[in-house]
């Protein structure tokens, strides 16, 4: 029978590339996100492939989310694979002159936006006693870098959450992954420096991973036989050895 994944974030970057992936698979597809526009055009391509719904909500929305998930139709209702990958750095600032609205946007999405959607599709996986959770974390959960103060707190709290997820529903059988990408070319850097043009020089001089790179990495996990779980990648574009250190070409 057919695989059901929800995505969450997939209008843009790792969010869209896995779901192209995933259509290739011809996984059933509920692909989440707050840009309408995008999430239209995804249906409209994917579903020449695979079965595809699409969810307008704000993950920092509990009660949104927790309604709109729990009100799927029938046949999206048994979800196999969870892909929380909703997320975004914003602002890279010194603590101390940091702004609070960064700070809420990245602990309410990267963490507890993380928390809501996980809320309303782990009591179907545990009924059924299967499923697989991946979690987009970031080497960014691994290691603290200057000025990445809340955006690196966020990531190294998606890391222990996924450790928790992992000895929690261990007796369900359910598998829980962490796969943390370095520098992704997405418009992840358009959303940290708010379009600013600082997130035109993040990618230039070396080849960053593209979405497509860590797509691929999520299909092999969720791909493995039942008795294999990938618990945690760490993956880096061969120019990055590790948050601070990336050979870059003068251009
Ligand atoms: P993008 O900015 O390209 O995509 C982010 C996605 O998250 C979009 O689809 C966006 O959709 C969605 N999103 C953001 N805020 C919310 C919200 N409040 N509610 C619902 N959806 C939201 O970035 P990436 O693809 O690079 O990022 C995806 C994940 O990968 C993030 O968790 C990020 O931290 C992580 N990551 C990224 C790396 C990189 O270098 N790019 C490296 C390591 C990890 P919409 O705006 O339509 O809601
Ligand atoms: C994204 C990678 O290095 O910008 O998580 O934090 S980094």
């Amino acid at each position: 029978m057919k695989k059901t994944a929800l995505i969450t974030g997939a209008t843009s970057g790792i969010g869209r590339a896995t779901a192209y992936e995933f259509a290739k698979h011809e996984i059933k597809l509920i692909l989440c996100g707050r840009r309408q526009d995008r999430l239209d055009q995804l249906q409209n391509e994917l579903s020449k492939s695979t079965e595809v719904i699409t969810l307008n909500f704000d993950v920092r929305d509990r009660a949104k989310t927790l309604e709109v998930i729990g009100s799927l139709p029938e046949a999206f209702q048994n979800i196999d694979i969870l892909i929380n990958n909703a997320g975004n750095a914003h602002g890279l600032d010194p603590i101390q002159t940091g702004s609070l609205d960064d700070w809420d946007a990245m602990m309410d999405i990267n963490v507890k936006g993380l928390l809501y959607v996980s809320k309303a599709v782990i009591p179907g996986m545990t009924e059924r006693q299967s499923g697989h959770i991946i979690n987009i974390g970031s080497s960014a959960g691994k290691e603290v870098y200057p000025k990445g103060n809340v955006y690196c707190g966020s990531k190294h709290a998606v890391l222990a959450i996924t450790e928790g997820m992992r000895i929690d529903l261990n007796p369900f059988g359910i598998k829980v992954t962490a796969i943390n990408p370095g520098l992704v070319e997405t418009e992840f850097s358009e959303v940290r420096f708010k379009g600013g043009k600082q997130a035109d020089s993040v990618y230039k001089g070396y080849k960053a991973l593209q979405a497509e790179d860590v797509a691929e990495v999520i299909y092999f996990a969720v791909s493995r036989p039942a008795h294999v779980n990938i618990a945690d990648v760490l993956m880096f574009c061969t120019a990055q050895a590790n948050s601070t250190i990336v050979k870059k070409e003068l251009i």
